[in-house]
C-alpha cells in the first residue's frame, strides 16, 4: 500500500447522468486520479429507494460504468465497482443504523423533497439513504468525498456517524471531508432555475442528459427559462436563469464569468443561448461517442466490474470485520 489518501464517491444509476452530475461530480473525480487512491461506485442500492423498472435499472448500471470510463476515469488507476456487488455496504448500514436516530434522518432536505415527490412510496430506504451513503464512505476509510452541493448534508451525517462510532467503541473510521467544487456544485434546471437540475426530473426540458444529441441540446438551451431584460450579466439573485447558463458556458469553455459578460455585452439571449448549446454539445460529443463504443464491448465492461468488485471487497471485508469485532459480534472461524 502507498501512502496516498483515499477518495470515494458515487452516482446513482437512476437515469442517464445530466451535465449537473458531470460538472458537479464526475468531471472533478477525473482530476484526482493520480493524487488519491480513488474508489468510485455505481450506487444501485440507493436507486431502489425510488420505484424503478428492473430491466432499465440493470441496463443503466452498465451504461453508467461506460460513462465513468468515457469521462476519463481509468480502471487501471481507480477502483470502479457496483455497490450491490459488495455485500458489506448493506451489512455496515445495519450496524450504523443502531447508532442513528430517526430525527436526524427525517430532517434531511433530500428526504423531505423526495417524500413530497414520491408521496405514494415513502419507504424506510428513502429515509435510511444517508446511512447507506455513510457506509459507502466509511467502509473504505475515505478522506475526501467529491460531491455536488446537494450532498453536503449527507456528508455531515457520515461524519457524525464516524465520530459517534469512534467515541462509543474506539477509533475505527476516518472522518471524511466533503470536496465541493467552487463552480458547478449546483447546476440549476433549465426549465426552473430555482430548482437543481436532476436526472429524474419528469420535465425532459429541465436537464441536459449525457445522451442528448447536438440538436436536442441546442433546442433545450433555446427554450431555457430566463428573465426578459436581455442583458448577459451574472446576478444569481435577480437573474438565476442567465447566471446558470453563464456558469455552464464557463465550465464548458474555460472562460471566466467576466470575460463572458464582455464577449456578449452587445448580444441578446438568443445568440448567447445558441453559443451555450454549441459549447455543451461539442464538449459532450466525444464522451457520448466513447461511451457508445464501450457499450459495444460488454465483455470489457464486465471484466472491469469484476476487477473492481474484487478490489473493493477486499477493503470492505477488512473494515467490516473490524467493526463486527468492536461491537461484540462473534466472528466465524
Ligand atoms: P436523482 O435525480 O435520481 O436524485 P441526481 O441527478 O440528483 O439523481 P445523484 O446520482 O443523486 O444525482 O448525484 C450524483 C452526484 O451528482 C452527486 O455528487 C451530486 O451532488 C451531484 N449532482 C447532482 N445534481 C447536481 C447538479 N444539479 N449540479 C451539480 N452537481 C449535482
Ligand atoms: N447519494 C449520492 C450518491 C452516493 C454517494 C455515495 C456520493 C451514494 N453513495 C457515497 C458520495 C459518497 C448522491 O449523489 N445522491
Amino acid at each position: 500500500m502507498d501512502d496516498k489518501k483515499i477518495m470515494f464517491s458515487a452516482v446513482q444509476p437512476s437515469g442517464i447522468p445530466t451535465i449537473g452530475n458531470y460538472v458537479g461530480a464526475i468531471k472533478n473525480w477525473v482530476d484526482f486520479q493520480d493524487e488519491f487512491n480513488c474508489i468510485f461506485s455505481i450506487a444501485d442500492l440507493h436507486t431502489l429507494t425510488v420505484k424503478q423498472e428492473p430491466s432499465e435499472l440493470r441496463a443503466r448500471s452498465l451504461e453508467l460504468l461506460a460513462l465513468y470510463i468515457a469521462c476519463g476515469l481509468d480502471p487501471e488507476k481507480c477502483i470502479l465497482f457496483v455497490q450491490s456487488h459488495v455485500h458489506e455496504h448493506a451489512e455496515l448500514t445495519w450496524i450504523l443504523n443502531t447508532i442513528t436516530y430517526p430525527g436526524e434522518l427525517s430532517r434531511m432536505t433530500q428526504f423531505k423533497d423526495k417524500s413530497a415527490r414520491h408521496a405514494e412510496n415513502v419507504n424506510m430506504g428513502l429515509m435510511d439513504y444517508p446511512v447507506l451513503m455513510a457506509s459507502d464512505i466509511l467502509l473504505y476509510n475515505a478522506h475526501l468525498v467529491p460531491v455536488g452541493a446537494d450532498q453536503k448534508q449527507h456528508l455531515e451525517i457520515a461524519r457524525d456517524l464516524a465520530i459517534r462510532f469512534n467515541n462509543r467503541y474506539s477509533p475505527t473510521f476516518v472522518v471524511p471531508e466533503p470536496y465541493i467544487p467552487k463552480v458547478g456544485a449546483k447546476v440549476m434546471s433549465l426549465s426552473d432555475p430555482t430548482k437543481k437540475m436532476s436526472k429524474s426530473d419528469d420535465n425532459l426540458n429541465g436537464f441536459i442528459s449525457m445522451n442528448d444529441d447536438t440538436d436536442t441540446i441546442i433546442r433545450k438551451f433555446k427554450r431555457a427559462v430566463t428573465d426578459s431584460d436581455n442583458k448577459i450579466v451574472y446576478d444569481v439573485e435577480n437573474k438565476a436563469g442567465i447566471s446558470n447558463l453563464m456558469t455552464i458556458y464557463s465550465l464548458f469553455t474555460g472562460l471566466s464569468l467576466e470575460s463572458i459578460e464582455n464577449e456578449f455585452s452587445d448580444k441578446g439571449y438568443g445568440d448567447f443561448k445558441l453559443k451555450v448549446g454549441e459549447a455543451v454539445a461539442s464538449g459532450l460529443k466525444p464522451i457520448t461517442d466513447k461511451k457508445n463504443d464501450l457499450l459495444k464491448n460488454k465483455d470489457y465492461l464486465i471484466k472491469v466490474m469484476a476487477d473492481g468488485r474484487e478490489k473493493a471487497s477486499r477493503i470492505a471485508m477488512r473494515t467490516l470485520k473490524k467493526v463486527y469485532r468492536k461491537v461484540g459480534l462473534v466472528l466465524p472461524e
